[in-house]
Order: structure tokens, then C-alpha cells, then sequence
């Protein structure tokens, strides 16, 4: 048996997580793709993976690994010869746990906002009401965000509050880069916290909402450095980035308003 098995998806901004950190700690994997607009995730075969019936999951020697941020401190501490992410003492692991939940609880949920609204959204507009009503109830853990986008989109004030809370966090990352020096988050060293947000600011940055530091050099340095990685490029293989499927996207800009 293969030792870890890693089921998500190339756009999903929590796989690109998990994918990161397997890459850079190079670690081989098997990797299954799942298509989430065919809803591949809520099959009963993936559901015994992942009751929550979303991606990522990972399996190491027979067992399954869920959630993002937990997959991620589960790698740094199973495999932690090539490289470590996890700060050295308790008082800074604390903090950097701690800028994590932030990062769960602010950017991770409203980047799905955008996201929805500017390129999924056509998949469920395709949709009879009756399949999408179906589909929205069969979701354990989306249910009421895709009920409340319903087939015309999130409404412009949950749109609005969606970006307020994308540019917080970059206000919050730079007091962070520049409290503790920088060039990442927590000073000298890649951390988790890094690895993190880096699909947010990716995805920013990927549908034209950078203009969110245009005035705030020290993020625009940072995710220079994380594109420059030696691993990012593996980690967003092509098929990782919204423009590439939705090109769209790319002139988008002038119609966001921040
Ligand atoms: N907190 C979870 C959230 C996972 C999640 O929301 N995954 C999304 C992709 S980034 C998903 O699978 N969505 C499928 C769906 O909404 O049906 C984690 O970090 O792993």
C-alpha cells in the first residue's frame, strides 16, 4: 500500500495546502483528483473517507487525515527530516496556531465567496432549481453557503462584507511580516501559518483583487518569495489557478470594487 494518499482537488484552495507541504518535505504520494463540480466528493465511497464530503483527505499507513489545517501539522510532525514549518518553542507554536485559526475563520471562508460568485457560479446556473436544491441539501458541510448564493449569486452585501474581510487579513498579514521582521510571516522562517493563507493570497492575486496591497510592499515581497519556492510550481501544476479555467477572470478588474 502506498504510504499516503492524498484525495483533492487541483483548485481547491485547501488542497494546494496539503500539496505544498507533501512537496516540500518531498514526500511521494498517490494522488486522486476528484472533479467536485460532478460531485465526486459526495459519492458514499468518499463520504467513508470524509463525512464532511470535501476535500482534502489524506491517508498515511491506513489512516485518514482530514481537514487542511490539521493535515498539515500532522505532516510536520510525522515527517519532519527534510524540512520543519513548526516554530521551535511552545510560546511561538502557540502564536503560530493561533494565526492559523485567523487565517480558518476570516480569509479561508470569504476567498469562496469571490470564487463562487466570479467562476462556479456558471456550473450551477446550467442547473434545473429542483437539482440545485438537491444538491445544496446533500452537502454536510455547504449546505446553507450554497443556499444562500442560490442560482443568481451571493448578494452584493455578502460580496462586500466577503472582500472586507480578504483585505483585513492583509492588513493583519503585514502587522504580522513587519512585527516580526520578516520576510514570512513569523520572521525568519517558512511556517505553517505561510503556508496557510498562501491560497488566499494566490487567489487574490489570481482574480485580480491585488490591488489589495498595492500599498503594502512587504505582501507583495512575500508572495514573490512563495512563488519563487522551489516547490510552488509543482504545487500549482496546471489546472491550479482559476484564470486557467476561467480566462475571464483575468480582466476582471475594473468591476470589483474594494
Ligand atoms: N476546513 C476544511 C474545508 C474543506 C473544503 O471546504 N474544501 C472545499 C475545497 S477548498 C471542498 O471540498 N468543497 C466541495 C464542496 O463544497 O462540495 C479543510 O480545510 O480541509
Amino acid at each position: 500500500m502506498t504510504e499516503y494518499i492524498l484525495y483533492n482537488a487541483p483548485q481547491s484552495t485547501c488542497s494546494q495546502r496539503v500539496r505544498f507541504v507533501l512537496n516540500a518535505k518531498n514526500i511521494a504520494f498517490e494522488e486522486h483528483i476528484l472533479d467536485l463540480f460532478s460531485g465526486e466528493q459526495l459519492r458514499p465511497e468518499y463520504l467513508a473517507i470524509n463525512p464532511n464530503g470535501v476535500v482534502p483527505a489524506l491517508i498515511h499507513h491506513g489512516h485518514t487525515i482530514l481537514d487542511s489545517s490539521v493535515i498539515i501539522e500532522y505532516l510536520d510532525e510525522v515527517a519532519n527530516e527534510v524540512v520543519c514549518f513548526t516554530p521551535p518553542t511552545p510560546e511561538k507554536r502557540a502564536l503560530m496556531r493561533w494565526m492559523m485559526r485567523y487565517v480558518d475563520e476570516i480569509p479561508a471562508p470569504a476567498i469562496r465567496v469571490p470564487s463562487y460568485n466570479l467562476a462556479f457560479l456558471p456550473h450551477f446556473q446550467k442547473m434545473s432549481q429542483e437539482d440545485f436544491l438537491a444538491l445544496a441539501n446533500s452537502k454536510p458541510l455547504r449546505k446553507e453557503f450554497l443556499l444562500t448564493m442560490g442560482r443568481t449569486g451571493f448578494p452584493q452585501k455578502e460580496m462586500d462584507q466577503a472582500l472586507d474581510k480578504l483585505n483585513r487579513t492583509v492588513v493583519r498579514m503585514n502587522e504580522w511580516i513587519t512585527q516580526n521582521k520578516g520576510p514570512w510571516i513569523m520572521g525568519n522562517d517558512l511556517s505553517l501559518v505561510d503556508i496557510a493563507v498562501m491560497p488566499v493570497i494566490v487567489r487574490m492575486a489570481d482574480i485580480n483583487l491585488d490591488s489589495s496591497w498595492s500599498d503594502k510592499p512587504l505582501i507583495s515581497a512575500w508572495l514573490e518569495n512563495i512563488q519563487a519556492h522551489p516547490v510552488f510550481k509543482k504545487t500549482y501544476y496546471p489546472g491550479s489557478l482559476l484564470t486557467e479555467k476561467y480566462p475571464h477572470l483575468a480582466f476582471l478588474r475594473d468591476k470589483i470594487q474594494l
